[in-house]
């Protein structure tokens, strides 16, 4: 298998984090290293395996499967309720890593996404190289693995990126018979979207490998998965996927800023037009719907001279007074040395929360935080049906600062 001969007209990566969960636990404890580690519900409770490490794996534990039954298959793992956050801002740094090497990166999961390469190969050299490149800035920034295939289209990468997993880089064929060939000996199964029913069809039509798609006649095929995907299916089978990369068009910020008619001075009257500006990036942030990982505040002096603050919130958020309190303790950090043509405040690292509220489960403060929420929902539902002034927020103000 390689990437040789004429440059490939298309060339894609999949990468994928190896046991993502379990492996940042046991890189920020060593005490866990070579040791089955289950990340989810504990044993003795209703729930389920979120993943679990090689070593866990061994006695047959995986995703998805109930924690009872892990630790009866394991009495010895060490269990560990998933840290959402912490995973987040861990996928947060391997997408960094990714937009190094292209534009072109979709994202399918916490851990896992495809990177169009065809135009980075003048830059960073063939696929392969690219991979083994991705593969070292994540071990030595981040001391974690992943698995990445390269191919010619997204299909055939996520195949070279199970292919040996864990730490594995594979590349798949270029050349169409290689490819057909490659594929004609493996299961099944390893075609996209194959679940257990579709399976159940598959056997009844004794299509067990990827060769016998290959030479079944169409009508058979449509028989098994219906007049509609029986062309995708054979086109797959034949290592054929048009797919492009989907990209995350949303923007990975949200701010307001405020240039003042007359350069400001008074603490007070800034305080309030960035109490105003938070307030207004808190709103879009909820009609957003994601999380933010930071914030950042930006300042224009009468000079023109402009210079950013920006932190990391202590967990991912979109509560307006998590926002309120980051801010006004980046203001109070700055010397009012002359006086301010502008101010903005942003939110930073915007991430889905879907995955991060299930951490709620694990956190204490979640009733708290939660009612937050509602009160936001609340203050922006007013505000829709009875305009922007109907209700105002009892503004906390930040302490009072040493003179400056
Ligand atoms: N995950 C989850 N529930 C599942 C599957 C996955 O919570 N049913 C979480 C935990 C995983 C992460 O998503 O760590 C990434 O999923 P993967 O399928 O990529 O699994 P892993 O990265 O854990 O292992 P592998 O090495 O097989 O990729
Ligand atoms: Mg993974």
């Amino acid at each position: 298998m390689s990437e040789s001969g004429p440059s490939p007209a298309r060339v894609f990566l999949h990468v994928d984090m190896d046991a993502f969960y379990a492996s940042i636990e046991q890189r920020d404890h060593p005490e866990y290293r070579g040791k089955p580690v289950v990340v989810g519900a504990p044993p003795h409770q209703r729930g389920v395996v979120a993943t679990a490490s090689y070593e866990a794996r061994v006695f047959g534990i995986h995703s998805a499967m109930p924690s009872r039954e892990a630790g009866q298959r394991c009495p010895h793992a060490v269990f560990l309720p998933p840290d959402m956050p912490r995973y987040e801002m861990v996928s947060a740094q391997i997408f960094a890593i990714f937009d190094r090497y292209t534009p072109f990166v979709e994202g399918l999961s916490i851990d896992e996404a495809f990177l169009d390469v065809t135009g980075s190969r003048r830059l960073y050299g063939a696929g392969e190289e690219i991979g083994r490149r991705i593969k070292a800035d994540i071990r030595s920034e981040l001391a974690l693995t992943c698995s990445v295939g390269v191919a010619p289209n997204k299909f055939l990468a996520k195949l070279g990126s199970e292919y040996e997993k864990p730490d594995g880089l594979t590349v798949l064929p270029f050349d169409p018979q290689a490819i057909v060939a490659f594929l004609r000996p493996l299961p099944v199964t390893r075609l996209w979207g194959i679940g257990k029913v579709t399976r159940q069809a598959f056997d009844r039509a004794a299509l067990h490998t990827i060769g016998d798609v290959q030479d079944a006649p169409l009508p058979l095929l449509q028989s098994v998965v219906g007049p509609h995907s029986a062309a995708h299916l054979r086109a797959l089978a034949f290592g054929e996927d048009p797919r492009e990369i989907e990209l995350d068009i949303r923007e990975k910020t949200i701010s307001r800023e405020h240039t003042y008619l007359h350069d400001e001075r008074s603490r007070a009257v800034l305080d309030r037009t960035l109490f105003e500006l938070v307030e207004d990036v808190a709103r879009r942030l909820r009609a957003d719907g994601r999380l933010a990982t930071g914030g950042r505040l930006k300042i224009r002096w009468k000079d023109f001279e402009t210079f950013t603050r920006q932190r990391p919130f202590p967990r991912p958020t979109r509560i307006e007074e998590d926002l309120q309190t980051l801010a006004q303790a980046l203001f109070r950090d700055v010397a009012l040395e002359q006086p301010i043509r502008l101010i903005g405040f942003g939110v930073t690292g915007l991430t889905e929360h879907d995955r991060a509220r299930q951490l709620d489960l694990f956190d204490l403060p979640v009733e708290t935080r939660s009612k937050k929420e509602k009160l936001d929902q609340t203050v922006d539902q007013i505000r829709k049906k009875h305009g922007p002034a109907a209700i105002r927020r009892a503004r906390l103000l930040p302490p009072k600062k040493k003179k400056t």
